[in-house]
């Protein structure tokens, strides 16, 4: 990419991570031209590795040809200058590339909102022609399973200490990653992690309704050891999905949700007039002398919809 093509991109980015009032004539440009990347989500715990692993998967994908874009949703990232030396030096070769493009989020504000933006800035970069695109996301919370699922496959970093993490994770784990990787595997304990999750995986090996078995890979991102399995199993699940018409279905499942959340702001914001929201607000400041339930103001309010 030219600097130029780079400070445009960013500045799109900008204006769908403010939502500011081209975002939206933004956001359309990109859903009619986009589609096409293969989105590939990247979570675990923090010190996993993560960001290490994504830089080497990107440096891999660029490698073979292919337009890479980055997004980190970790405040510590080593991609923003967060972190140690050494791994700043290591993201900042890939940064130089000429396929490559990287880009953090910002994590303020609210989760949801976080996740409904990281979601706007992989169709924007899928509008601009990547082939792909790696997020990445810090922990193992409900936010995050959000923005992993946004992808077409999910790889769930771990460490060979990652029991306790597997634990307060093991609602959503097992269903949302299609590749776990026991990474920091020159340490104690890693074989021990990789039987661990291979009893996991297969006693939910029907997770999905794919045609897949979730593989477990031993990895050294440090080292770039592991690295090539993991990008094979990525193709492959590529493959995969492609065979089986589920490329097509995630793709109108995200187009359908985007609808459904366009729907419901514009039938809030045209719902909340002056004239409601002073309205609740008068009653809230009642309700402690009145027997008012929120149902009841509910209710009242909806049917302001029907007498107008
Ligand atoms: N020993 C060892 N250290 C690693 C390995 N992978 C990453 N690290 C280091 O662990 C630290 C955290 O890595 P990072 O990629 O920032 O983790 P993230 O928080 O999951 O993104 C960094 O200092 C890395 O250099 C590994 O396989 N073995
Ligand atoms: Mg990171």
């Amino acid at each position: 990419m030219t600097s130029k093509e780079i400070k445009t991109l960013a500045r799109s980015i900008s204006q769908v991570e403010n939502s500011s009032p081209k975002a939206e004539e933004l956001l359309d440009e990109a859903w009619r031209s986009g589609n096409h990347a293969y989105r590939i989500g990247i979570t675990g715990p923090p010190g996993a590795g993560k960001s290490t692993l994504v830089n080497c998967l990107a440096s891999k994908f660029s490698d073979s040809g292919k337009r890479t874009a980055v997004i980190s949703v970790d405040p510590s990232s080593p991609f923003t200058g967060g972190a140690i030396l050494g791994d700043r030096i290591r993201m900042n070769a890939l940064s130089t590339r000429e396929n490559v493009y990287i880009r953090s989020m910002a994590t303020r504000g609210s989760l949801g909102g976080l996740s409904m933006r990281t979601h706007d800035v992989c169709d924007i970069l899928d509008g601009q022609g990547f082939d792909i695109i790696l997020i990445e996301t810090v922990g193992v919370g409900q936010i995050e399973l959000d923005i992993a699922q946004a992808a077409d496959v999910t790889v769930t970093v771990l460490v060979p200490e990652s029991g306790d993490d597997i634990q307060a994770m093991k609602a959503g784990i097992m269903e949302i990653t299609d590749i776990f990787v026991v990474n920091k595997s020159d340490r104690h304990g890693a074989e021990a992690m990789v039987l661990n999750l291979q009893s996991l995986t297969k006693l939910r090996n029907n997770y999905s309704t794919l045609p897949w078995e979730q593989p477990v890979i031993k990895a050294v991102a440090t080292e770039e050891v592991g690295i090539d399995i993991i990008f094979d199993k990525l193709e492959q699940f590529e493959i995969m999905l492609k065979k089986n018409d589920n490329w097509e279905s995630i793709r109108n499942e995200r187009m359908k949700r985007k609808v459904l959340q366009l729907i419901n702001e514009a039938l809030s914001d045209s719902f909340w007039t002056q004239e409601r929201k002073k309205y609740l607000n008068n009653e809230l400041r009642l309700s402690e002398a009145t027997d008012k339930s929120p149902f009841r103001i509910a209710e009242i309010l909806l049917s302001s919809l029907r007498n107008t």
